[in-house]
């Protein structure tokens, strides 16, 4: 199996590091909670009923989910269940630019740092995202009218803010989100547009300098299994690690359709894998037509099911991320009309197939055969 060469910055996030880092933080939850120590933190076969997180920790991966600071602030299920079965967050948007930055100069760190502190309290890993992207950026910068020059000197001063704000904090980020279109050409933004594609080695760099330990990510979707995109996705990322900039990982978004998963995201994963970058399931959702159906929500474990066992037998995935956990806080009915139900629990708390799925897939670990 491939690790990433001792010289590049992705080997801070090699599995082993991970691995007792998550093993670490099981053994500190369990104490706190006064707890018997999960089985799985002695390597042993973990429980039947083993929350998420302590089956992950023995594969060496870590399970995430996207969270809202607002809803762990107001509703205390959805705290908890974040709290018990995950030990890797992403803020949903509270560490984008328009979030942290509303008024040029003025930063409201507080949501996201609710979210850190959650986390930091729980022993949970912290993805942050997003440094750089076309959406949610604040109105002073996308109604102002800036030089190239003042552009850069914008973002370089925004990564660095944040970056420095978060330091020793942050897990991973995903310095870049989405920059490709479908066909693999760059998506032509505000970025793009005025420094070319050399921003993204710029963006890997300044937020290198600002937290060297971070492990840093591309992010995008429809990169999961091989086509166009992820070929740029790949040719970019060679080019970088060419250059000894300092990229640590691709993020594979998931944003996936039941029953409409590529069948090729195990070898796409490891061809990133051999470029010396980790690989992470970033958003993992799985939409379907509403009402769903028992046939759909079976489907949809199967998929869940299958990502996470990829993952697992991949070394070089270092997490599945949920982009949140219940299907009352997905970003989908809002934006596909008449899809949804598309995560690990229901609208009521109440875990799906797909939750039984990814335990199962987590629980069987690499002994599961590859489809
Ligand atoms: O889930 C996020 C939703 O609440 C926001 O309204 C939306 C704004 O574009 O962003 C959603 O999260 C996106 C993520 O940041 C990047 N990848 C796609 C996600 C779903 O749109």
């Amino acid at each position: 199996m491939h690790r990433p060469p001792s010289s590049a910055p992705s080997r801070r996030a090699t599995s082993g590091r991970l691995r007792r880092t998550l093993l670490t933080a099981a053994v500190a939850v369990a104490a706190v909670a006064g707890a018997t120590l999960p089985a799985a933190a002695h390597g042993g076969t973990a429980g039947r009923n083993a929350p998420l997180r302590s089956l992950a920790a023995h594969d060496g991966i870590y399970v995430g989910s996207a969270l809202a600071a607002g809803t762990l602030a107001s509703d205390s299920t959805y705290s908890s269940i974040a709290a018990t079965q995950f030990d890797a967050v992403t803020p949903e948007n509270e560490m984008k630019w328009s979030s942290v930055e509303p008024t040029q100069g003025a930063f409201d760190w507080a949501p996201a740092d609710q979210i850190v502190s959650f986390a930091q309290d729980h022993h949970m890993l912290v993805r942050g995202h997003n440094l750089v992207w076309n959406s949610q950026l604040p109105t002073w910068l996308t109604s102002g009218s800036y030089s190239s020059a003042q552009l850069a000197a914008l973002l370089k001063k925004h990564i660095t803010d944040e970056v420095s704000h978060f330091k020793g904090k942050i897990y991973a980020w995903d310095v870049v989100n989405e920059p490709f279109n479908g066909d693999g050409s760059y998506v032509q933004d505000l970025w793009y547009n005025a420094l070319g594609p050399g921003y993204i080695a710029d963006a890997l760099r300044w937020a290198h300098q600002a937290d060297p330990k971070a492990v840093l990510y591309l992010n995008d979707y429809n990169i999961e299994g091989q086509n166009a995109k992820s070929d740029a996705m790949y040719a970019l990322v060679k080019q970088l690690r060419a250059e000894g900039v300092p990229i640590g990982g691709v993020g594979l978004e998931s944003h996936f359709i039941a029953g409409e998963l590529p069948t090729d995201i195990k070898a796409n994963m490891q061809r990133f894998t051999k470029l010396g970058v980790n690989v992470a399931v970033t958003e993992l959702d799985d939409r379907v037509e509403l009402p769903a159906t028992a046939a759909e929500l079976t489907q949809q474990a199967a998929d869940y099911g299958s990502v996470v066992t990829d993952c697992v037998q991949v070394r070089g995935c270092v997490g599945v991320t949920a982009w949140e956990f219940d299907d009352g806080h997905s970003w989908v009915p809002g934006v596909f009309a008449g899809q949804g139900a598309a995560n690990l629990y229901d609208a009521s708390y109440q875990a799906k197939p797909a939750y039984y799925a990814v335990r199962s897939a987590l629980a069987a670990g690499r002994r599961t055969s590859s489809h």
